[in-house]
């Protein structure tokens, strides 16, 4: 029995002392900083921090001599009190509110990190949290460099790089006239949607008209590509710098929109 009580001191002994070596080869980073209403410290405000994919594992402190730093204007919270293991890369959301106003940072974890300053402000002309040189009364995303009212726009991305209120869409269309027996045609544009011959193929006849073959000379390989309706050829890639030709037994146009070749 005796040897049995041992055991299970030794047991739990080293559990624990695996807990204190696991904590010690994992401390997370400690996030502190000031926070402020324009330039007044936003004493009595609320520090909320949790990791973005595990919202309800929240940590809190208040601003100024009541929180955990005992100085006007400073917050403090050790992300080693979090239950959630976090990791390098993890994002982590700080939010800021005195119960009006409200302001959120992220941060993205680097174990190497040790302490972290951040200044909070509620006010939103005194932020500019990526740092693009945009406060965030202007800038639509201040937690990403490269989302401000001076970034270059992308269209069709689903994102809205130049804070203009919505992505660009790529407004770009095309036409492929199509003559009864073989026509040949370039692709001025990407089709939106449509990857390959056959897809293209689908396209055209989804118009209505009667199209046999899309084909493709390599130059690489010296051979015709060629992809036939319905039956089952393997279809190639379509790029913009090759010519294409189609077999079809009626005449129409083929309009597409579509994204600029990348
Ligand atoms: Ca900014
Ligand atoms: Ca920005
Ligand atoms: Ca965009």
């Amino acid at each position: 029995m005796t040897s049995m009580k041992s055991l299970l001191v030794f047991f739990f002994v080293g559990i624990l002392a695996l807990g204190i070596v696991h904590a010690q080869i994992n401390p997370k980073p400690i996030l502190y900083g000031q926070a402020f209403n324009g330039v007044a410290a936003a004493d009595g405000s609320t520090v909320n921090v949790y990791p973005q994919n595990s919202p309800g594992d929240a940590l809190s402190d208040t601003v100024g001599a009541a929180g955990n730093t005992g100085l006007s204007s400073y917050w403090k919270v050790n992300l080693n009190n979090l239950n959630t293991d976090v990791n390098n890369g993890d994002k982590i959301v700080i939010n800021l509110t005195d119960g009006i106003d409200y302001t959120v940072k992220t941060y993205e974890v680097n174990l190497n990190d040790g302490i972290v300053y951040f200044s909070l402000n509620l006010n939103p002309a005194f932020q500019d949290y990526d740092g693009d040189g945009f406060f965030a009364d202007v800038d639509c995303n201040d937690n990403n460099p490269q989302i401000n009212t001076n970034a270059e726009e992308i269209c069709g991305d689903g994102i809205d790089q130049d804070c203009s209120g919505q992505d660009l869409s790529c407004e770009f269309s095309a036409n492929i006239t199509i003559f009864v027996g073989w026509s040949s045609f370039a692709l001025p544009i990407k089709p939106a949607g449509i990857d390959n011959s056959e897809q293209l193929g689908q396209a055209i006849n989804g118009l209505g008209l009667d199209c046999e073959v899309v084909m493709r000379y390599n130059g690489n390989t010296q051979l015709w590509e060629d992809d036939i309706l319905g039956l089952a050829d393997p279809s190639f890639t379509l790029s913009g710098t090759e010519g294409y030709f189609i077999f079809c037994n009626q005449a129409g146009v083929f309009n597409y929109e579509g994204n600029p070749w990348v």
